[in-house]
């Protein structure tokens, strides 16, 4: 397969295609996390550019902070084709237990996209925050986690 069919196969695929149909879902999220800096963002931009041929456009503000901070803290989705979506989550500086327990909620799409996502203290705050969230599970969503590691 060229670059131009794999192009072409991506922008057609569909979840429908499967020998067993879609059995309910109808749309694959790529959900893509890892370390603050390691190219999420960037790596969001790169997949646009390359399927939509347009010029190079910043879609996902992607940079370096000198404090080795977030640069993305609100999770936000880009539609990539008609079926596939790509997910930027807010990425983890120290991986500890409460920014796991917040990175499993990203992935699991308890956060609602379009939210901040702020690292708790306590686990109590984490579970509050689950609780409090106004979810809205969608179950027609195939979510695959992708971790970008530079
Ligand atoms: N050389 C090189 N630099 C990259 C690559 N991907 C990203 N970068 C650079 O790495 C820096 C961080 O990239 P981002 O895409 O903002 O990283 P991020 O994971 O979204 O970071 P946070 O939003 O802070 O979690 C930017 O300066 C990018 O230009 C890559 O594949 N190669
Ligand atoms: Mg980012």
């Amino acid at each position: 397969m060229d670059n131009q069919q794999l192009r072409a196969h991506i922008l057609s695929f569909s979840l429908d295609g499967g020998p067993r149909g879609n059995q309910g879902y109808t749309r694959v999220l790529l959900q893509l996390f890892g370390y603050n800096g390691h190219g999420k963002s960037s790596f969001i931009n790169s997949c646009k550019y390359v399927i939509h041929e347009e010029e190079f456009i910043e879609h996902a503000e992607a940079g370096e902070r000198q404090d080795h901070g977030a640069v993305t803290t609100i999770r936000k989705a880009y539609k990539l084709t008609e079926n596939i979506t790509l997910v930027d989550n807010r990425g983890y500086s120290k991986e500890n237990n409460f920014q796991r327990a917040e990175i499993y909620a990203q992935l699991g799409n308890f956060i609602p996209i379009g939210e901040e996502v702020e690292w708790k203290k306590n686990y109590s705050e984490v579970m509050d925050k689950l609780e409090d969230a106004d979810l809205d599970p969608n179950y027609s969503d195939f979510i695959v986690p992708i971790l970008v590691h530079r």
